[in-house]
């Protein structure tokens, strides 16, 4: 036992007595506990060691078939009221929740080691960082969570002896049966229940669950926000770094644009970027008045398909050590990894991420197409020197964007907060990989948080609006962009990856005052010749195009947005409503 905290001694006890695992293995997070733990996941499997030359202490792992990404459908919030739970989440009563499930629990670790896992979210003695207890049947999920959040002992001295104010996070793999698949979220209880699922998303439950959908109500009461934002600082020639916040839905380029290489013409001038967080922001408002964030992981659970030397060769060398692999091909001949998108020789002699011998002149897939990988941060070339700064880093601008085919332009900004939150509460983007179900679906994903979002979404831009209040003139001016238009043989017409840079210079001109803008129907825009293409093979005529406000389009999105702003009843704060009002107006 590493804590005296009689909380956190009790709840272990009472899960112990639920799930009655022959063992109990508290994780102190010791370099000889890891490495006796990985010998033991090798040695059943689990886990393969990969080259140990090319990867060093780099492990391959495979999830089974039915469990490749997140479950958005067997999501649930289990607020006391249905009505805090709101029309975009599914909701179940917490006492059924607790009674299904409890039954689901009762004895799953028979014959099996519970490992109990203390883990900060955010750096060890920020006072921004919050504590959470996983407990687990699954070394995997214990080798991830050592990647992902700071974990071990130290986790317990951010909690004291007698503070309640820790996540309770209960997993067990159980027999990874997905009609009893159930990720469970109690955000009046600070709890966690998550069964029959060994993936990602559903089973690290410091990541979407706890840093997302539990912190998001706990910033709602507490007057500060959790968002699925990447973080990024911009240095200029001078040495000065502007810090950018970013929130893309899932697979919509967040790991990329977070680790971005600025294109020569920039680089040649001295301009660097630095990598603060990837997926996620906490974000408060410092004594300053300025909005502030930290990046509460400590690592990254990054997209590998299309991952590579060019389009992100920061994220491909934080994957060249003490990194998981998951669901990707394991290449034979050298015994290390390979996905699409790696480069253009996919290896033959190779097993698939299903674990058959692939033969990839057939047209199949070698790693699926969420594969991951779960880097440590200090591994990223670009880490930014803030990484482990506990008050995080003072945040310039707030950019929206998705995948859009079509409608939404290269990039506009919002005319006021208020308008940034309706910006943002209008996002669609067309569906990924990274949860189940239909890929490449429009759908409305306000802020990126809808399947993130822990209470009612309509209270949640009603938060977004009164932190604005708060900040006033000090706010960081919102942006929205789309990399992702194509032309009419579906081709991205816009380079993106480290080419995003240059849309991100006109953002930052933007919030110094020192950029011109075009006011149109949507937002302020910048005139195309603003945009710096030089280096590229794009026109002035193509940036234009890219730029386009399609009024048809935009009237029909409308609508779109008015049957969404429905499903919200009188929770849809006043501001939103107005803002679609002047909108429509200006469309005329
Ligand atoms: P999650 O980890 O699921 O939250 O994803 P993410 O938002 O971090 O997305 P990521 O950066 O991993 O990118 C996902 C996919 O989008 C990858 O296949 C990338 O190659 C592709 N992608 C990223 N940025 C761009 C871009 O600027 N343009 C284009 N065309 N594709 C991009
Ligand atoms: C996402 O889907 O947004 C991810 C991956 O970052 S997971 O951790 O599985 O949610
Ligand atoms: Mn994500």
């Amino acid at each position: 036992m590493l804590t005296n905290n009689k909380n956190v001694l009790n709840w272990v006890d009472e899960m112990v007595a639920l799930t009655k695992p022959d063992k109990v293995v508290w994780i102190d997070g010791s370099d000889e506990q890891m490495e006796a733990l990985k010998a033991e996941a090798v040695s059943t499997g689990e886990m393969e060691v990969l080259n140990a030359e090319k990867l060093p202490g780099c492990y391959l792992h495979r999830t089974l078939p039915n469990d490749v990404a997140r479950v958005e459908g067997r999501t649930f919030i289990c607020s006391r009221k249905e009505e805090d739970c709101g029309p975009t989440n599914n909701w179940w009563d917490p006492k059924e929740a607790y009674a299904t499930l409890s039954k689901l629990y009762d004895g799953v670790m028979k014959g099996r080691t519970m490992y109990v896992i203390p883990y900060s979210m955010g750096p060890i003695g920020s006072k921004f960082s919050k504590v959470g207890v996983e407990v687990t049947d699954s070394i995997y999920v214990v080798m991830n969570m050592d990647i992902m959040t700071r974990m071990g002992a130290k986790a317990f001295e951010n909690l004291g002896d007698e503070s309640n104010d820790f996540v309770r996070g209960l997993h067990s793999k159980a027999d990874i049966d997905e009609n009893n698949r159930y990720i469970c979220h109690f955000p009046e209880d600070n709890t966690i229940w998550s069964i029959n699922s060994a993936y990602g998303g559903n089973v690290l439950l410091g990541k979407k669950c706890f840093a997302l959908r539990i912190a998001s109500y706990q910033g709602k009461n507490e007057g500060w926000m959790a968002e699925h934002m990447l973080i990024l600082g911009i240095e200029n020639p001078e040495g000065e770094v502007r810090y950018i916040c970013a929130a893309f839905p899932s697979a919509c380029g967040k790991t990329n644009l977070a680790m971005l290489i600025p294109p020569e013409i920039y680089r040649k001038k001295g301009y660097k970027v630095w990598c603060v967080g990837d997926d996620i922001a906490w974000l408060r408002i410092g004594e300053d008045g300025r909005l502030w964030a930290i990046n509460p992981e400590n690592g990254f659970f990054g997209v590998a398909p299309g991952t590579n030397e060019k389009s992100n060769p920061n994220a491909l060398a934080s994957t060249r050590k003490n990194t998981i692999f998951t669901n990707v091909a394991h290449n034979l001949s050298d015994n290390t990894v390979w996905w699409e998108g790696l480069d253009k020789n996919p290896p033959a002699n190779a097993i698939d991420w299903m674990g058959n011998k692939w033969d990839y002149t057939d047209g199949s897939k070698g790693a699926h197409p969420n594969s991951r990988f779960t880097a440590p941060a200090e591994n990223c070339p670009c880490i930014s020197k803030e990484f482990n700064s506990p008050n995080g880093v003072p945040i310039s601008a707030i950019v929206f964007g998705g995948r859009r085919a079509k409608t939404a332009p290269l990039v506009y900004q919002s005319f006021d907060w208020n308008h940034g939150v309706f910006v943002g509460s209008i996002m669609a983007s067309e569906t990924t990989a990274a949860a189940s179900g239909a890929v490449g679906v429009v759908r409305r994903d306000p802020m990126a948080m809808l399947p993130f979002c822990g209470y009612h979404m309509g209270d949640y831009f009603k938060h977004w609006i009164e932190m604005g209040k708060k900040l006033g003139d000090k706010a960081p001016k919102i942006f929205n962009v789309n990399w992702f238009r194509t032309d009419d043989e579906g081709h991205f017409i816009w380079p993106g990856f480290g080419d995003n840079m240059r849309v991100l210079m006109w953002i930052l001109e933007r919030c110094e005052g020192k950029a011109d803008a075009v006011k149109t129907q949507i937002g302020y825009q910048p005139k195309a010749e603003d945009i710096n293409v030089e280096g590229l093979d794009i026109d002035v005529e193509t940036v234009k195009g890219l730029l386009n406000v399609d009024k048809e389009l935009w009237t029909e999105e409308t609508e779109g947005i008015g049957e969404f702003y429905k499903k919200f009843g009188d929770r849809l704060p006043e501001e939103l409503k107005d803002e679609l009002a002047e909108l429509k107006i200006r469309l005329k």
